[in-house]
């Protein structure tokens, strides 16, 4: 197997490329490197490479569906495709990877446009780990004018909340670094809280960075709206059929190297907030509520549901 796809696999894994819609679009990005480079003789070997690609990018990270959305997408459009030679397939790959990546860019921009409006002046944001989704909405609110402050939790064990603090210092804003433990005592503070989403199962369950469904509890009790901002192209329509979205256990030296014997770690990377304590989805089709998504992504990407 060539390389863009391996190394691809391997910074995704290490987390050198980190969050659902950075993921997506690296995987993207190997399929069209693996294009370019291929030395495929014919549709058959081009196609079993495509498949190759798509199950060592699978397996990088588990619960990245918005990924397999977009390598699946690409590589049905491959199979659907009457064309012979390589280079006709190749050029198939080129143009649905810029198709779907146009795409990407403009739901991002279009959840920041409805999402920033939902950012009062004066107001109190509070976020976990690092969405490019959701700090993409608050540079939105930032230029727009909106002034407001943000508390954010480190994200233990990799700390990927310093990416989003640093972020936030850069944009000017207000901001605080809290242990993921303080959630209760600083949610009181919050007007908002704003995550993001790596799935998001037909029942309107989403699965985002482990901490996240306590942070809802906490907001439910503290009465501080919670809204998950995300592309409705994370949702995962194995779930539809009975099948739970597989939650990524990563390695125990995340939480501590040469731990005493026999001591059991575990390290699950995301949990599951359920709808009920969603307040509601901010996604390119506006903000929507967790029950309705079956009905959203019919209306928007059907082909998600084939
Ligand atoms: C990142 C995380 C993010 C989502 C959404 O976890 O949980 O909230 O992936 O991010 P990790 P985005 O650091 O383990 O990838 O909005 O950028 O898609």
């Amino acid at each position: 197997m060539s390389d863009p796809i391996e190394e691809t696999a391997m910074s995704i894994k290490r987390l050198k490329v980190q969050g659902a819609r950075n993921v997506a679009i690296a995987a993207i990005k190997a399929i069209q490197e693996l294009a370019k480079e291929t030395e495929a003789k014919d549709r058959n070997g081009f196609f079993t490479e495509l498949l190759e690609a798509q199950e060592i990018l699978f397996s990088s990270r588990e619960t990245e569906p918005l990924m397999r959305n977009a390598v699946r997408w690409i590589t049905n459009l491959v199979e659907k495709s009457d064309r012979e030679k390589v280079e006709e397939l190749a050029e198939i790959v080129f143009s649905a990877s810029q198709q779907f990546h146009e795409t990407l860019e403009g739901s991002k921009e279009k959840i920041a446009e409805i999402g920033a409006r939902r950012i009062k002046n004066d107001s109190v944001v509070f976020t976990h780990c690092h969405s490019s989704t959701v700090t993409h909405l608050l540079r939105r609110a930032k230029l727009e004018g909106r002034s407001f402050e943000v508390i954010c939790t480190e994200s233990r064990p990799v700390f990927q909340g310093r990416m989003t603090v640093k972020e936030m210092l850069a944009l000017d804003v207000k901001t605080t670094l809290i242990v993921d433990s303080a959630t209760r005592f600083f949610v009181n503070k919050a007007d908002l809280v704003l995550v993001g989403a790596d799935a998001i199962t037909s029942e309107g369950n989403v699965i985002n960075k482990i901490g996240t469904s306590m942070i809802a509890l906490a907001a439910h009790e503290a009465r501080a709206p919670f809204y998950v901002v995300t592309e409705l192209l994370k949702f995962d329509p194995t779930t539809m059929y009975g099948s739970f979205e597989k939650i990524e256990e990563r390695s125990t030296d995340e939480i501590w190297k040469g731990p005493p014997r026999d001591l059991i770690i575990r390290n699950p990377a995301f949990d599951v907030t359920r709808r009920d304590f969603i307040h509601g989805i901010i996604c390119e089709e506006g903000i929507i509520s967790p029950h309705s998504i079956i009905e959203v992504i019919n209306r928007r990407y059907p082909w998600v549901l084939e």
